[in-house]
């Protein structure tokens, strides 16, 4: 078992009507007893998620499902929870029985095809019935994966792993570099890692460790520092670093140890374009500008232990923000999959780094907020816009850095 991050694995959501076959066939598949199966109706309460490596793809996480036609209050909320699923499914495995196709399935398709979510369709129960050969033509012309399957004799499983296989998005094989594609062989980046009360005992966090082996792959360099120790092993440098990248909260300090000629950036900036979408992050982060008195802010995490504490959605963020805009912001907090189902009250969005989640997840608010209309920024680009250096923070990329020119209106209350 590899112990490569949850967040890095293939999220395959097993989705369907209750009782046909959803939990027998992911214990077939991974020939274990992920979930418990049972003849009665709606036995799969919470999403079970279980990782496991699929060859060729590696890494992945099954999440098992209740029914989503569940009925009565209990079954709202599964229901709730099968949609949070599909919030971070890469993948969607849509099971149907054999020769009992209908509304509901198309409903989940049409579904899945708003989401862009890739979906394979397992007719399952094979065993005991069959499917309609024009459907499964229908369906195969959709260019959706189609497997006919029974987990209880075995059969159609490996067309099952083959066919999730394909789904599988590009960018899971292609992931988005972090450091690589900025720091060539040979070169070196420098990391700025306060270690203070609020860092984790004994580790690093997850962005540092990420971007230490992402430079590690690319036959890069890399020299690990605390803030107050910068300023020295730079001067010992025969010559400057490709780039230095800080965490945003010592981002003052590293900016005034750092010579102007040398690229400087934030962990939370790498990790908005490895997991979210700089440039609409950007965008989002010019908002800061258009902030008015009472305006209402929505800090989200995307889980609920933020390794530097609480603190800094909570505290630091809001009180740059005010003191940069002058304006009194009203603050509201949300962690975990809890994400308002109406964005329509909020003038921004600012979101963690979502160093714990997959890209997609990441992606689907970003897209829920572009829908919405609410710009979405993230904690790092706030706060270098709230210090004053977002731009040189931005200079490493020329694209989100060409969006700030000509004639935005930036940074209009910086000193
Ligand atoms: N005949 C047959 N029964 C199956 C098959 N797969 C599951 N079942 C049965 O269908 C019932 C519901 O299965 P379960 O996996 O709990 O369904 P889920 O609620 O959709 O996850 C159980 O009684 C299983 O034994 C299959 O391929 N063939
Ligand atoms: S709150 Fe966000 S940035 Fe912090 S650890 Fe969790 S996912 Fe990562
Ligand atoms: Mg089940």
């Amino acid at each position: 078992m590899t112990t490569a991050p949850k967040s890095l694995r293939l999220h395959i959501a097993f989705v369907g009507r209750r009782n046909v076959g959803k939990s027998s066939l992911l214990n077939a598949l991974t020939r274990q007893q992920v979930s418990i199966v049972s003849p009665a109706a709606g036995t799969t309460t919470d999403p079970v998620e279980k990782p496991m490596e699929l060859q060729p793809l590696g890494p992945v996480v099954f999440i098992d499902t209740a029914g989503l036609d569940d009925t009565g209050e209990l079954g709202a909320l599964r229901v709730q929870k099968t949609r949070q699923v599909l919030e971070r499914a890469d993948v969607a495995v849509l099971v149907a029985e054999a020769g009992a196709w209908g509304e509901f399935e198309q409903a989940m398709l049409r579904e899945l095809a708003t989401r862009k979510t890739p979906a394979v369709v397992v007719f399952n129960k094979t065993d005991a019935g069959k499917a309609d050969p024009p459907l499964l033509a229908g369906l195969k012309e959709q260019k959706l994966g189609v497997v006919q399957a029974s987990a209880l004799s075995g059969a159609g499983l490996p067309d099952l792993r083959q066919a999730l296989i394909e789904a599988a998005p590009g960018d899971f094989i292609d992931s988005p570099a972090i450091l690589g594609d900025l720091v060539g062989p040979g070169e070196l980046a420098v990391l700025v890692v306060p270690i203070d009360k609020e860092a984790p005992k004994g580790r690093l966090i997850l962005p540092q460790v990420q971007a230490i082996r992402d430079l590690l792959d690319s036959d890069a360099c890399c020299l690990v520092v605390k803030e107050r120790e910068l300023r020295g092993a730079l001067d010992r440098l025969i010559s400057p670093p490709k780039l230095v990248v800080t965490d945003s909260q010592a981002f003052l300090k590293v900016a005034a140890d750092t010579p102007r000629n040398v690229p400087l950036t934030s962990f939370s900036i790498l990790m908005a374009r490895f997991k979210g979408d700089l440039p609409a992050q950007v965008e989002g982060t010019l908002a800061i500008e258009n902030l008015r008195g009472g305006d209402r802010v929505l800090i989200a995490e995307a889980c609920s232990h933020h390794p530097v504490g609480e603190d800094i959605g909570r505290v630091k963020i809001p009180r740059w923000l005010t003191q940069y805009t002058g304006e009194k912001l009203q603050f509201d907090h949300v962690q975990g999959h809890d994400f308002p189902e109406d964005l329509s009250p909020y003038r921004l969005v600012i979101h963690c780094g979502a160093c714990m989640w997959n890209r997609r997840e990441m992606l689907g608010r970003i897209w829920r907020c572009r829908e919405a209309g609410v710009p979405i920024t993230n904690y790092g680009l706030t706060i270098a816009y709230s210090l004053g250096i977002f731009e040189r923070a931005l200079e490493p990329f020329p694209a989100a850095l060409a969006l700030l020119r000509p004639g935005r209106r930036l940074q209009a209350h910086a000193a």
